[in-house]
C-alpha cells in the first residue's frame, strides 16, 4: 500500500493555526512523525483558513522538504496553487486532484505532463458525487480515456471513488468498495486506487474503529493506496495485517515489526 499521510491539512484546527502563524516546527513534526509511522507520501493542503493559498502552499512545501524527502500529494482545487507547488517539489509529486470535467482534466493533465507527476482522479463531476457504482465507473473511465489522450501511463493514475461519511450516506460504503474493485479492471496496466479514508468516519463515534474496518475491507477489494492518519497505530496494524492475509507479505510471528523495519 502507498500510504499518503493526511495530517498536513489546514482543515485540522491546529494545523490551520500553524499555517497562519508560520509555525514551522508544528508542520515539521507532523512531517517527520508521519514518515516515521509509515507514510510514503505526504498530502499537503492549505485548508480553509488560508488567506493566500499560493504562498501558504509554497511555505508548506519548503518547510516539509527541510526535514523529509518523500513525494508530496498537492491537495487543492485550484490549479494555480498546485502549479506553484510543482515548481518547488524535489520528488515526483502527485496532483490531488482532477475530477471528470473536461476543462478540469485539460488543465490538470497539462500540468501533469509539464511537471511529470502522478494524478489522483476523483469519480465526480460538476453535478457532484454519484450515488451509484455504475456512474462512478463511467466517470473513472472518462478520466482514464483523457489520461491516455495525454499519453499519461495509466498506472500513474490514482482513481478515487470518493468516500462519504457512513452516518449520513450509509448506502455508499458498498458502492465505494465495488468501485475500487472495478476501477482496477478499466485498463492495463491497472490504475492505482485511493480513498480519503477519514471521510468515512466524519461525525461518527468510534472513528478509529470505523476507519480501520473500512480500510481492511477496501484493501480486500484491491485498494492500492489511501490518504489516512498514519499516527493511528491500530489503523496501521490493521493495514499491515490485511496485506498479510492477502499474501502480500510472508508470515512470521513478528510480522508487524518486520513490516515497520522495511
Ligand atoms: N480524496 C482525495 N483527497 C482528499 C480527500 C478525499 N483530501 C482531503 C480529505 N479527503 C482527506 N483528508 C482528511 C483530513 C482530515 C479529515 C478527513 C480527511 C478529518 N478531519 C477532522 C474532522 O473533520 O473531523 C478535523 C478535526 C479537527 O479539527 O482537528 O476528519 O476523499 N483525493
Amino acid at each position: 500500500m502507498i500510504v499518503i499521510g493526511e495530517l498536513i491539512n489546514g482543515m485540522y484546527k491546529d494545523v490551520g493555526k500553524a499555517i497562519v502563524n508560520k509555525e514551522a516546527d508544528v508542520i515539521q513534526h507532523l512531517a517527520v512523525d508521519q514518515v516515521k509511522a509509515g507514510a510514503t507520501v505526504l498530502d499537503v493542503n492549505t485548508g480553509p483558513y488560508s488567506k493566500n493559498q499560493k504562498d501558504d502552499m509554497k511555505w508548506l512545501i519548503e518547510t516539509i522538504q527541510g526535514v523529509v524527502q518523500v513525494p508530496l500529494a498537492l491537495d487543492s482545487t485550484k490549479a494555480d496553487v498546485i502549479e506553484e507547488g510543482l515548481k518547488l517539489v524535489t520528488k515526483r509529486a502527485i496532483i490531488n486532484s482532477t475530477n471528470a470535467d473536461d476543462a478540469k482534466m485539460q488543465t490538470i493533465f497539462t500540468l501533469a505532463k509539464k511537471y511529470n507527476t502522478q494524478v489522483i482522479g476523483l469519480a465526480m463531476d460538476k453535478s457532484g458525487v454519484p450515488n451509484s457504482k455504475d456512474k462512478r465507473l463511467e466517470l473513472a473511465a472518462t478520466i482514464v480515456a483523457k489520461a491516455i489522450e495525454f499519453d499519461i501511463a495509466t498506472d500513474d493514475l490514482f482513481l478515487d471513488p470518493i468516500v462519504l461519511p457512513v452516518n449520513v450516506a450509509q448506502t455508499q460504503g458498498t458502492e465505494v468498495l465495488e468501485s475500487i474493485r472495478e476501477f482496477r479492471l478499466l485498463c492495463d496496466p491497472s490504475p492505482n486506487t485511493t480513498i480519503g479514508l477519514s471521510n468515512v468516519s466524519q461525525g461518527t463515534k468510534f472513528r478509529s474503529l470505523v476507519n480501520r474496518t473500512f480500510l481492511a475491507m477496501a484493501i480486500a477489494n484491491g485498494l492500492t493506496s489511501a490518504i489516512l492518519d498514519p499516527l493511528d497505530k491500530e489503523l496501521m496494524d490493521a493495514m499491515i495485517t490485511a496485506e498479510l492475509i492477502l499474501n502480500k507479505a510472508i508470515y512470521c510471528d513478528s510480522f508487524l515489526e518486520a513490516y515497520r523495519k522495511k
